[in-house]
């Protein structure tokens, strides 16, 4: 059993993305849901059956089961979450997807927590599950894109930004794994393919 887990702050995206890419409901209908936010540490686990096309040499397709954990935390919070629910939530991991909202990138202010966020993540990972893969979606796009939006651009602002905040502030040299997402109309797609290409690639390299 392979284990995933979404984790950021909360209204990231996280359970949005959960329902769009595993369980096909469509994003329209997801966006114009407004479910009460959830308050406190958040764990929710959920199983899965991911599927491989078949293989030349084959004759049905690789079915790999998996958890998929959902962590959310608000500021105050990440402090507190030191010990069993740390353990709990990282044991085990294959792969980290670290969600934020693009939105929150231009406040400096969310910008330190967000890359102080990744650090936490980082530095979790290591002691817990130093081989697990870190994956860090870049969510709502649609929120800066603008007119002339250059998806790029912004991926390597970010990538840049968090990169030089974690050895500014943290002397740590790292590279990092970015990608761009968002639910609206015109990058549904490629979230679609970039979620997809980013697990079937390290589902792949973990099962050898
Ligand atoms: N603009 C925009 N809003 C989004 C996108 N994805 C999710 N949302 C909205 O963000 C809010 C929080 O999403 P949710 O999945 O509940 O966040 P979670 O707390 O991380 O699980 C909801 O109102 C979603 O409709 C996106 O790509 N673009
Ligand atoms: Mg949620």
């Amino acid at each position: 059993m392979k284990k995933v887990i979404f984790i950021g702050p909360p209204a990231a995206g996280k359970t949005t993305l959960r329902r769009f890419f595993f369980e096909g409901i469509p994003a329209d209908l997801l966006m114009k849901r407004q479910e009460p936010p959830s308050i406190g540490l958040k764990h929710e686990v959920f199983e899965y059956l991911f599927m491989y096309p078949v293989e030349k040499k084959k004759h049905s397709p690789e079915k790999v089961p998996f958890k998929l954990a959902l962590v959310d935390t608000s500021g105050q919070e990440m402090e507190k979450w030191v010990t069993t629910q740390r353990k709990e939530v990282f044991s085990g991991t294959d792969i980290v997807f670290f969600i934020f909202d693009l939105g929150e990138w231009g406040d400096p202010a969310r910008r330190q927590f967000i890359c102080d966020y990744i650090w936490f993540v980082l530095k979790t990972r290591n002691e817990i599950a130093p081989s697990a893969l870190l994956f860090i979606l870049a969510h709502k796009y649609d929120k800066v894109a603008g007119k002339k939006g250059d998806v790029n651009a912004t991926r390597r602002d970010v990538t840049e930004g968090i990169k030089e905040y974690l050895f500014k502030k943290k002397e740590l040299v790292i590279e990092l794994n970015v990608s761009v997402t968002s639910l609206h109309k015109s990058f549904r797609n490629h979230t679609f393919s970039t979620m997809l290409d980013l697990i079937t690639d390290s589902m792949q390299d973990l099962m050898g």
